[in-house]
């Protein structure tokens, strides 16, 4: 048969018409996880058709830079959710408006009367109310400030999100603590110290004048979990970005968070006023040098109103600090301090500090250096400590200085990013983590003093309160390499919002929005992320094991490793295995820095008996042969743990693919993928770690250990890579 020129037209267009409409189709479905948990998926027909009612028209007046925001989130969101616009509207003129504001934005909102209830909720709460307005029924979510009942539309879309009912709400919320930062480490020339997710999101070079859309999802992101923060630069910090030009780039970055309510703080390299300043010293104690501070505020706050302040990493690692010049850490901190003090700015000082003196404990070393200054530091000064006393282990105690330091602010340090978690190849939930330390009880004022209530300052009546999380966020499509581990960054939201939040909640919540509704199938996946990390540790470095990984990169198992320049770099000088037994004794016939936990939590440390047996060798060096609660030896246990992180990522695999059909293809496919090097890594860990202890307890691996499959020598030639 003859086609005609105008069929064959006709037929082109067609054709093409198709393949743009599968592109669309094909882009517009692409389950590359860039979207988060704020992928606004259709909801199921039942919830959608109760919600209709109630999501009539948006009443959200107002023209600044944050009520557009939230002005578009709220449609969009709806929109998505639903299936269908809702309108826009100048006033409430039928029931199911949602009326969002503050009392100066919303003429509905002033008339409530509501300043004093607004005002118990601070400027960040915010409150949801289903209400009569005149003759219909609302929801009102209201606020002091925009960014409050921005904090309240998103509050209002999870509800949705999550299937809970909004037909007669009543909320308060308010943040429980004030600073809830992200910390990057990134470096300017865009690489990431210790991320594993891609390059840094900053791109230096095209800012200030070319700002990636990117930034502004990445501050939605935020402000949708509370961050009201964001450290852009590697604590191991480099002067430039103090600089003038540089300065330019971070305002134009701020100016894109400031919608969203995030402020941005930098990592101020102690040695500026040398390096950029040209002076002789940056001895704080130098009037210059205080100078050289005073004007750099200055002229930062100049540039972005609303700085945070420094994060200050000083004497660590390397980096310079006020001990280069004999003075102390508090002569540091007070000086900067006072630079940023007219600005309403903080500084936020780590006490990640620890000497390299032959026999000493590195987990008592921060106490040492930093315990003394208790209650001198400057009152817009915090003390931004991390979770453990060593450093970001799979587990840790919590660190005595929780508790330890009750006149100063303290604000604990989370590590988002796994640098000793399997990177992002690992699926490794931390909420469980976090919640852990955060229930530790340190009875500081007695039972009862845990550490949740030192950082959100009700046991000390803290003035500034905060938490921080080294982000795990990069140029991954993705956001954290790692579809899973978007929950850590989640989690690590919530629980600076409010750290009494629960796991499973948090759980679920990141489940629902992020990946299903579907009960039996979130069922398993909160189960399996509940349980990770418990598994991780077993793999890793169970019963108090620590520090046990790679020099350098902490990518998998080096237990036997000695070569690094400091000691306490070494994993041999951790777990101290010997022909006797395993263990670090930090009790009074070793290194006893379990003296500065306050009683009776030391005594229960101190004592074999009463130690938690997940802590055991953390505190103790234990013989192989000591009986464990179990009725087992200690070395037989360990084997046991290490069998049984294993077998945890075998049955993990295997329920994740029996999720093949309920999880899209392309995220389910990722993940698999992933868990075949989780798998892969945990059988290197067990096996490289009871091979090489097994040299010091001569004794076989217990029934229902499977045996390694290489040799010791094979372990030790080889580094994991990832
Ligand atoms: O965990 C260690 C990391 C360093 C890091 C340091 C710190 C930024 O190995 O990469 O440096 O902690 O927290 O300062």
């Amino acid at each position: 048969m003859r086609t005609t020129v105008r069929q064959r037209i006709r037929r082109c267009q067609t054709a093409r018409a198709v393949a743009i409409f599968f592109l669309l189709a094909t882009t517009v479905k692409a389950e590359d996880g860039y979207r988060l948990w704020l992928r606004y998926d259709l909801l199921p027909q039942p919830a959608i058709s109760s919600y209709r009612p109630h999501l009539a028209s948006l009443v959200v007046p107002g023209s600044s830079a944050t009520l557009v925001a939230l002005r578009t989130e709220l449609a969009n969101g709806c929109a998505r959710l639903l299936g269908a616009t809702v309108p826009a509207a100048v006033g409430v003129d039928r029931d199911g408006a949602i009326v969002v504001g503050t009392p100066q934005s919303s003429s509905y909102i002033n008339s409530l009367k509501w300043d004093r209830q607004l005002a118990d909720l601070g400027p960040e709460g915010f409150r949801i109310r289903s209400l009569r307005l005149g003759n219909h029924s609302v929801t009102v979510i209201a606020s002091q400030s925009e960014v409050g009942a921005l904090y309240g539309a998103f509050y209002f879309l999870r509800l949705m999100q999550t299937l809970q009912p909004i037909a007669s709400l009543n909320v308060r919320e308010r943040p429980r603590l004030q600073l809830r930062m992200l910390d990057h480490w990134d470096n300017l020339d865009g690489s990431i110290e210790r991320g594993y997710a891609g390059k840094s999101l900053w791109n230096w070079n095209g800012l200030p004048d070319r700002i990636d859309p990117r930034l502004r999802d990445y501050a939605r992101a935020n402000a949708s979990i509370g961050i009201n923060g964001s450290a852009l630069n590697n604590v191991n910090a480099n002067a430039q970005i103090l600089t003038a030009d540089y300065i330019r780039k971070v305002a134009a970055i701020a100016g894109v968070f400031r919608p969203y309510g995030i402020r941005v703080f930098l990592s101020a390299r102690f040695s500026a006023p040398i390096d950029l300043g040209g002076l002789k010293t940056a001895d704080p104690l130098d009037p210059d040098v205080a100078a050289w501070w005073k004007t750099k505020a200055n002229e930062i706050y100049k540039a972005i109103p609303d700085f945070g302040g420094f994060l200050v990493k000083a004497n660590s690692e390397g980096q310079p600090g006020p001990r280069t010049y004999g003075r102390t850490h508090l002569d540091g901190a007070n000086m900067l301090a006072a630079a940023v003090a007219p600005h309403h700015g903080v500084v936020i000082w780590r006490a990640f500090v620890y000497d390299n003196k032959p026999g000493y404990d590195r987990a008592g070393a921060a106490y040492a250096e930093l315990q003394p200054f208790d209650g001198k530091f400057a009152p817009n000064v915090l003390l931004q400590v991390k979770n453990g006393p060593i450093d970001f282990q799979p587990r840790e105690p919590f660190h005595p200085l929780f508790g330890g330091m009750p006149k100063t602010q303290m604000m604990p340090e989370f590590q988002i990013t796994q640098e000793y978690l399997g990177f992002s190849n690992h699926l490794v939930f931390l909420a469980t983590m976090w919640r852990e330390f955060l229930n530790s009880d340190t009875y500081a004022k007695g039972r009862g003093s845990t550490v949740t209530k030192v950082t959100n300052g009700s046991l000390d009546h803290q003035r500034i309160t905060g938490m921080a999380g080294v982000a795990n966020t990069g140029s991954d499509r993705n956001w954290t390499g790692h579809d899973f581990l978007q929950s850590n960054w989640y989690a690590f939201g919530r629980l600076a919002w409010n750290p009494d939040v629960d796991s499973r909640t948090i759980a679920n919540e990141w489940i629902a929005m992020t990946l299903t509704h579907d009960r039996v199938t979130a069922a398993t996946l909160a189960r399996i992320m509940l349980e990770s990390r418990e598994a991780v540790v077993d793999y890793m470095t169970p019963l108090g094991l620590h520090h046990l990984f790679w020099g350098g990169h902490h990518y998998g198992p080096a237990p036997w490793w000695n070569t690094e320049p400091r000691n306490d770099w070494n994993p041999v000088y951790y777990h101290r295995a010997n022909a006797e037994g395993i263990g670090f004794d930090r009790t009074a016939t070793g290194s006893n820095t379990v003296s500065q936990y306050h009683q009776p939590v030391r005594d229960q440390f101190s004592n074999l008996n009463t130690c938690p047996e997940n802590f055991l060798l953390w505190f103790h060096h234990v013989a192989w042969d000591h009986r464990m609660r179990s009725g087992r030896t200690l070395w037989d246990e360990i084997a046991r743990h290490y069998q049984r992180g294993v077998d945890w990522v075998r049955a993990t695999r295997r329920d994740w693919d029996a999720l093949s059909d309920k999880i899209d293809p392309e995220r389910h496919a990722a993940v698999a993928k992933k868990l075949t090097i989780q798998e892969r890594d945990a059988i290197w860990w067990k096996d490289a770690c009871l091979t090489y202890f097994q040299t010091f307890s001569k004794r076989p691996l217990p029934a229902g250990v499977e045996q390694p499959a290489k040799t010791l020598e094979e372990y030790k030639a080889k580094s994991l890579t990832w």
